[in-house]
């Protein structure tokens, strides 16, 4: 029996979204950012950092002080470890791995088997992985040439994962308080956009030695990431240190402050399952309103592009029959004087006039192609030239009323992709479309609507 619509949950409504408007994406180009939503899927976490940080202490932290993931002062983890539930402990690598994923992961297939073979899904029976999933990452690293190192896309995938994500947590310690190269180039290029869901964490503040010392690498760590992070204020830092075998008995500083900074990411954590919702749908937004909008400027575009194709046809064809009346004008004022011939004759001259008058048309037509088609895509180009112009004319009501930035913002982020379709696919982008795209509009409406309504859950 089918559900009502108000019975669906955010991540239903929003699945059943991505679902009902696959066929138009794949239609017009727009390749989800998010292959889908399973309503099934446990929150993430994605724990990314410095060698060495405190990434899988912290994991085994909140593991409940299980030894899962190895954890020592030299490098000892090269790929991504994704943590999940299960009642037979198990631990599986690559394709297999993925094939333990949710649906939703299936994307990081197209980062090749290089990358798979640096995927581990370890199932492990404890409680913490019952109400979500965790990514433990390789140290970020700091090489000038990172394929040597990386012989993988590591920032696309770190792009993806953390799309997948619901929180990241990005730890630091006072070895590198965000010197690491990667570290940096991370926050501004794959995280870039993903403040909201992204925690810093400073960690291993157990060890310094007094306040000033603290306060020095604190300092650091703030001036480094005031150049990655493109916002006025920074966001919060939390101080924390993790109970393990290099504590310290006896710290020289008071960590009563860094233990309860720890309570309150591991707080953060234990309530990523609200982060879920607002993150799928800010993900399922954020995917509807630039397919709609790929929609709306592709059928636009489309139709501006077909119309300049057909008037420049329409003018290659109307030369090429001035040019053929012409000739043939030309073969019967100068030609062979028919007068005096048999009507028989006449004919096989007009004939032979025709024929001449088309194979000659036919040999200009074949030596104008080439210059009408360099018309065609010169006058393209210049279309294309213009997309911003062609934005601000589709959009000129909403933008008229409101500076709407969000607008201009997911067309800045969809503008690339978009040229890349209309360069090379214009001529496949539907030509109708524009109840689908009301349709769309409204059914974002509701998802919306349905977010609001706390009460929606029968
Ligand atoms: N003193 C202290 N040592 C820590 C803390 N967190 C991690 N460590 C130690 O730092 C080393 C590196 O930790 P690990 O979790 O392997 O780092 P990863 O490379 O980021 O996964 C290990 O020897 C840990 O015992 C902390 O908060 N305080
Ligand atoms: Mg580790």
């Amino acid at each position: 029996m089918k559900k009502q619509k108000e019975s669906y949950t955010t991540e239903e409504f929003a699945s059943l979204l991505y679902e009902r408007y696959r066929t138009d994406a794949e239609r017009f180009f727009y390749p989800y950012k998010r292959t889908g939503v399973s309503a099934e899927t446990l929150p993430c976490i994605l724990f990314l950092g410095n060698h060495s940080s405190g990434k899988s202490t912290l994991i085994n932290f909140l593991l409940g002080g299980l030894a899962v993931q190895d954890t020592g002062v030299a490098p000892t983890d090269d790929g991504f470890t994704v943590l999940v539930y299960g009642d037979v402990p198990r631990e599986v690598v690559g394709d297999s791995a993925l094939a333990l994923l949710p649906p939703e992961y299936a994307r990081l297939k197209t980062f090749g088997t290089t990358f798979l073979q640096h995927l581990r899904v370890k199932v492990t029976k404890c409680d913490i992985l019952k109400q979500c999933i965790l990514i433990d990452s390789p140290g970020m690293i700091d090489v000038r040439d990172r394929e040597i190192i990386r012989d993988y896309n590591f920032f696309g995938a770190i792009h993806s994962l953390a799309e997948l994500s619901d929180l990241i947590v990005m730890m630091f310690d006072p070895d590198k308080p965000g010197t690491t190269g990667e570290s940096i180039e991370v926050l501004t290029g794959p995280l870039s956009g993903m403040t909201f869901k992204l925690r810093l964490l400073m960690n291993k503040c157990d060890l310094f030695a007094n306040m000033y010392d603290y306060a020095r690498a604190y300092g650091a760590l703030c001036w480094n990431l005031a150049h990655a992070l493109p916002i006025k204020d920074l966001p919060k830092i939390y101080n924390c240190c993790v109970p393990c075998g290099n504590s310290k008995a006896e710290p020289d500083i008071d960590i009563k402050d860094f233990q309860q900074s720890l309570q309150d990411i591991v707080g953060q954590i234990s309530h990523a399952s609200e982060r879920r919702k607002d993150n799928v749908l800010a993900a399922a937004n954020n995917d509807f309103s630039a397919l709609g909008m790929q929609m709306r400027m592709g059928l636009r575009l489309r139709k501006f592009l077909s119309n300049n194709f057909l008037s420049k046809l329409g003018l290659y064809l109307l030369l090429l029959l001035l040019l053929a009346g012409s000739g043939f004008i030309l073969f019967n004022t100068y030609g062979v004087s028919v007068r005096d011939l048999s009507s028989t004759m006449k004919i096989v001259i007009f004939s032979l006039q025709c024929l001449a008058t088309v194979g000659i048309t036919v040999v200009i037509a074949r030596l104008l192609y080439p210059a009408f088609r360099a018309y065609v895509n010169y006058s393209e180009h210049q279309i294309l030239e213009k997309l911003d112009e062609h934005f601000d004319q589709e959009y000129a009501d909403e933008l008229l009323t409101l500076s709407r930035d969000d607008l201009r913002q997911c067309w800045e982020t969809l503008k690339p992709n978009f040229r890349h379709v209309l360069t090379s696919h214009w001529r496949q982008l539907p030509r109708f479309a524009k109840r689908k795209i009301e349709a769309l509009a409204q059914d974002v409406a509701e998802l919306n609507d349905s977010a609001r309504t706390p009460t929606r859950l029968c």
